[in-house]
């Protein structure tokens, strides 16, 4: 076990915290999982919605992009730590399939500078839109074409889950939810906290 790591307990609690660019589907992937529409507007500030499911409380912050000039970034980190200094399950990098990558991989960096390359345990990409399936999916990723999508995956892991957020399902949300289970039975035992500067806030990635 990680220095400083405390025993083990198993928690009720996940948060997912939801990354990506303007327009990739944060919100909508969001209201999905919560199944409710709780995500409107575009907000420039971290907003987050729970629901209960089953025995989980589900915490869901939905991230303004991050790279947006209008948004304070210095802010957003320290909401974000804040936000998650109690567990974080997952972080779902959203990325909308047919639209050329743009600023993805300097996302992932953010993600990894603010939380530790520890992170990248939990983070999956998110594919919205085109409502395809994943052996669509999978078939895409193998073209050359999609080189840039290859690299972010592989550096995620290959953990990737597609959403289609036009038809929302509960089948289509467990599914989900037990993927990032999976994650969370993956990384416990490999508990890491972080100090963060003089914030002395701790973040423990297992969400355990
Ligand atoms: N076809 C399809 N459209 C989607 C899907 N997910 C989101 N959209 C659409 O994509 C647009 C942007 O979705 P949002 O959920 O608002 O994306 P966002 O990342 O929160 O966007 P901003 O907060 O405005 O930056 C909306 O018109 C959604 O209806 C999907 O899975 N399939
Ligand atoms: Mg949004």
């Amino acid at each position: 076990m990680a220095e400083g790591a405390s025993p083990l307990t198993v928690d009720a609690v996940m948060r997912i915290v939801l990354m990506g660019r303007k327009g990739s589907g944060r919100s909508s992937s969001g209201n999905s999982i919560l199944g409710e529409n709780r995500f409107t507007e575009q907000e420039c500030e971290l907003s987050e919605g729970q629901t209960q499911i089953g025995h989980r409380r589900v915490h869901v912050l939905d991230c303004p992009d991050v790279l947006d000039p209008d948004v304070d970034k210095e802010k957003l980190q320290e909401q974000l730590l804040s936000a998650c200094s109690a567990g974080l399950s997952s972080v779902l990098l959203v990325v909308p399939l047919v639209k050329k990558l743009e600023n993805e991989q300097e996302m992932l960096e953010f993600i990894k500078d603010l939380f530790g390359p520890e992170v990248l345990k939990c983070i999956m990409i998110l594919v919205t839109h085109e409502d395809e399936d994943e052996a669509r999916v999978s078939q895409l990723l193998q073209q050359k074409v999609n080189v840039d999508l290859q690299q972010l995956l592989t550096e995620c892991g290959t953990k990737y889950h597609c959403i289609n957020n036009k038809r929302r399902s509960e089948e289509q949300r467990i599914h989900l939810l037990q993927k990032i289970e999976g994650l969370m039975k993956e990384n416990r035992g490999k508990l890491v906290k972080r100090r963060r500067g003089s914030m002395g806030s701790f973040v423990n990635f297992s969400g355990l």
